[in-house]
């Protein structure tokens, strides 16, 4: 992160402020919802990347997503989650960007997403950039321009 110090936001590329794989957590594409949503609850975190099982990049899956899932008519159906696997709930519709992209890419993509998933050219997982990386590299950025004026 330090990296991105005094840096012109234009010379910011994607792979500085990318948290790496080893640092996402992520499902695999046929867990049982039953193990997704363990990752999610145990992780904290409301969606995270799927990968196949060669580690390639597939698709996102959230805790509502999920949950939705469970809907009876009257209470959630939780047992439902151990006989739907991840491929037939996830989002495979996602942006995905490259370690060489410039961060204006990052900051588009954030506008609409919490985070967006970094894979290289066959498509294997590098890792995320989130909402909260870019914000902090804008804000680096400000107090930068005003402290330099
Ligand atoms: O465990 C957490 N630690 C910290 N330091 N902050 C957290 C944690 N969980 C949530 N937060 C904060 C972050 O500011 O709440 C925001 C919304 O979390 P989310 O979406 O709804 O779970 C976080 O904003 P963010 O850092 O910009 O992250 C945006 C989204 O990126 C998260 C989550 O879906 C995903 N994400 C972030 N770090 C991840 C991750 N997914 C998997 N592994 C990670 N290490």
């Amino acid at each position: 992160m330090s990296m991105t110090h005094s840096r012109a936001l234009t010379d910011i590329l994607i792979a500085d402020l990318m948290i790496p794989s080893e640092k996402v957590a992520h499902v695999q594409i046929n867990n049982p919802l039953e193990h997704a949503l363990l990752v999610l609850v145990k992780s904290g975190y409301s969606a995270v990347p799927v990968l196949d099982a060669s580690y390639k990049l597939v698709g996102t899956i959230g805790k509502t997503a999920i949950l939705n899932q469970t809907l009876g008519m009257e209470r959630f159906e939780i047992e439902k989650l151990s006989s739907i696997r991840v491929d037939e709930v996830m989002h495979r519709d996602i942006p995905s960007l490259a370690k060489e992209d410039p961060f204006l890419a990052g900051l588009k993509t954030v506008i609409n997403y919490p985070f967006v998933c970094v894979a290289d050219e066959s498509g294997y997982f590098d890792g995320i950039v989130t909402r909260r990386t870019i914000l902090k590299a804008v804000k680096r950025n400000i107090y930068t321009e005003n402290v330099s004026q």
